[in-house]
């Protein structure tokens, strides 16, 4: 244990003033937070957020920078997780899709259909689900500190309107991490294919692929009807929200005050980052959705009968991934959501 820690545990406040330089010298110039995706995305926005806070409440001794584009894991998203636990990324804001290799916990999110609103995804990262999910984090050696949020993830297409299964069918869709969306994607007829987000708008663009799905945001910042990417519909099918970490010998290394400090100032920056991703995408702000269609997009809603279809043809690949996850775990989620 460090003096300061040792010294702050046995309460030596005045002690503690004094050695503020004492300690502050064995951290490190900089922290390298890791993202995937940088301002003005919500996910960047909410990271740098934290940065800034954490540099005004400690008067600049500790200083977070942001990488975003998961440049750290040389694009490779789904890494992000294993480069934090060997310390090569001391932080990191990152997806649970992205992390869900590491950490099956977090496929939660990605159980097609489970979350039919912002409301659910509250009572999932504000309740006992958030904290069993935090603690399996714990396990793999890397502290969780909060919760942000990139975004309900809708489908996007560059060749018809999305309404039934059957339109997905034969459609070459680029995904994101778990197989669970290739699971997802292949009971629903289309034709998935895995790659990381420094290769989708490529892939998009030249039309490799024909479709993706990500947040509204995403759409948004990444301008992805200049891709020809067209038709959106509202499935609401997933979606994740972003976990602030740190490195566990990074976190022992703080003392307790400081700790307590970037801890806070993680939830503030979280609560700062799901504001950003909803705006303009809520019941009474629908803002962000007439500002897409006045560049091109063309939305498609889903009646709840049109909707249910989408959830019988996934039914299966949820019972699978449901034991995946842990049935325990998921039954807590389902009652949290009905209890919302
Ligand atoms: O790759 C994606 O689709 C993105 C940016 O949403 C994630 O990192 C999960």
């Amino acid at each position: 244990m460090k003096l300061a820690k040792v010294l702050s545990a046995l309460g030596f406040g005045a002690v503690m003033s004094l050695s503020v330089t004492a300690y502050a010298s064995d951290y490190k110039a900089e922290y390298k937070v890791s993202t995937v995706l940088g301002t003005p995305f919500p996910w960047g926005e909410a990271a740098e957020k934290w940065a800034e806070l954490v540099a005004a409440r400690t008067d600049g001794r500790i200083n977070l920078k942001v990488y975003p584009n998961a440049q750290l894991v040389a694009g490779d998203q789904t890494k992000e997780f294993t480069a934090m636990r060997q310390g090569i990324i001391d932080m990191a804001v990152g997806s649970t899709i992205n992390w869900s290799p590491q950490v099956k916990e977090l496929n939660l999110f990605s159980l097609p259909f489970l979350m039919p609103d912002y409301a659910a995804m509250d009572a999932l990262t504000q309740g006992p689900v958030g904290a069993k999910i935090f603690e399996a984090i714990e396990r793999q050696g890397i502290v969780p500190l909060g919760w942000s949020e990139n975004g309900f993830r809708e489908v996007t297409n560059s060749k018809h309107a999305i309404t039934e299964p059957a339109d997905l069918k034969g459609l070459k869709m680029r995904v994101v991490g778990s197989p669970l969306y290739n699971d997802t994607f292949t009971a629903l007829g289309a034709n998935p294919t895995q790659m990381s987000w420094a290769d989708a708008k490529p892939a998009l663009t030249t039309g490799a692929v024909d479709g993706q799905e990500n947040p509204l945001t995403v759409y948004d910042v990444a301008k992805i009807e200049t891709a020809g990417q067209t038709y959106v519909t509202q499935w609401h099918y997933v979606a994740d929200p972003l976990i602030f970490a740190s490195n566990e010998r990074v976190w022992e290394n703080f003392t307790p005050e400081d700790q307590k400090i970037v801890k806070q100032a993680a939830v503030d920056a979280g609560a700062y980052g799901i504001e950003l991703a909803r705006k303009g995408t809520t019941a009474d702000d629908q803002s962000l959705i007439k500002a897409l269609e006045a560049r091109g997009a063309k939305f498609t809603e889903l009646t709840d009968e049109q909707r249910q279809k989408f959830v019988d043809a996934t039914r299966e690949v949820y019972g699978k991934w449901k034991d995946r996850v842990g049935n325990d775990l998921v039954d807590m989620a389902e009652k949290s959501i009905a209890d919302r």
